[in-house]
């Protein structure tokens, strides 16, 4: 079996029977969507010939659709591409716990469901959105429930929250349901950490009740490929964000941070290395005015590498981006 990975400014014009899913990233015109898994990433593209761009992941073999629990997915051999989108206002708080943590544990407690209903128990990678996720209701920050009900599911699996986590990422976007993509498989994906920071799930309480559930990274096996994610990454060295308010400062050592991974990718990795002009790129802005100074700070580092820039909310109020990344070996070219 093989991914590829595909981004245009349309949905294919054609179903192939092959799309496992994936995402629309921008403000289209038209409402229509295709027929396999799309995460709706309705958010400002920044910088961009067109309002939106389709992302599709293309196997290539025939994939098998379903549903479940409001889990739309689709899976080809060790290989499950699914997508939740939950209404808060669908979950009642219940004493010590917010709508949106309650919502949180629903919707990683179905993927879980689904994952070893359909024995592709690894997940590999998760897209996390919500809305207002700086925003504090009842004195927690909305980041932080969501981060104590994906504990609570990942605890509750028997999955364990720490070490063996997927690589992730978590953005607000204005008006968003809670909206979850992931791609999980039959193999155990080998998780990175990056040597400069302190593992997220290790983070201090001063982030937060509960630590959030994600590595920087993961290389993963579809037969015959090697996959790395680059999780959402930030300007932050130990547990703390550094150059606040520095948004060229931020992009500097948020790069810094990437290469880091890549470099824990290339000593794990069993094909070829990876280096930063090869990756494709999502940047999340905070600040659609710092657009420029972003692309001008990365143009050097990445040459001519794709990058698609989206106005977005970080999970903490100092950052001002978030840098995720990913690229496809065969492990025969080494
Ligand atoms: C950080 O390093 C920045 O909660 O799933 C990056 C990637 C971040 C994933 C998540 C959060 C998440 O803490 C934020």
């Amino acid at each position: 079996m093989a991914l590829q990975f595909v981004s245009s400014p349309s949905a294919v014009s054609r179903e192939t029977s092959r799309e496992l899913g994936g995402a629309l990233i921008g403000e289209p015109s038209n409402g229509a969507l295709p027929g396999w898994p799309v995460q709706r990433v309705f958010a400002p593209l920044l910088g961009a010939t067109s309002a939106a761009i389709h992302e599709t992941w293309l196997s290539d073999e025939p994939v098998i659709a379903g549903r479940s629990e409001d889990i739309v997915w689709r899976r080809a051999d060790g290989l499950l591409f699914g997508v939740i989108e939950l209404d808060e206002a669908d979950f009642s708080p219940t004493t010590g716990a917010s709508a949106l943590q309650t919502a949180s544990e629903e919707a990683y407690r179905r993927i879980f469901r689904l994952l070893d209903a359909e024995q592709v128990p690894h997940l590999w990678r998760v897209w996390n959105y919500l809305s207002a996720i700086n925003l504090e209701t009842d004195g927690l920050e909305r980041y932080r429930q969501f981060n104590i009900g994906r504990q609570d599911a990942f605890l509750e699996s028997r999955r364990g929250a720490t070490g063996n986590v997927p690589a992730a990422c978590a953005l607000g976007l204005a008006g968003s349901p809670l909206s979850i993509a992931f791609m999980a498989g039959a193999t155990p994906a080998v998780p990175l950490e990056n040597p400069r920071q302190v593992s997220a799930y290790n983070y201090p309480a001063e982030y937060g009740p509960r630590s959030p559930t994600f590595s920087r990274g993961a290389l993963v096996y579809p037969s015959g490929q090697e996959i790395l994610f680059i999780s959402g990454t930030a300007s932050i060295v130990g547990h703390e964000t550094v150059f606040p308010g520095d948004v060229v400062g931020q992009c500097r050592e948020a790069m810094a941070n990437v290469a880091a991974v890549l470099g824990e990718a290339n000593r794990l990795s069993r094909s070829a290395p990876y280096a930063l002009g090869d990756l494709a790129y999502r940047v999340y802005v905070r600040h659609a005015n710092d657009l420029r100074a972003i692309r001008e700070t990365l143009a050097p580092l990445v040459g001519a590498a794709d990058i698609v820039y989206v106005q977005a909310d970080i999970c903490r109020h100092d950052l001002l981006l978030e840098i995720e990344a990913m690229a496809s070996h065969s492990p025969e070219e080494t």
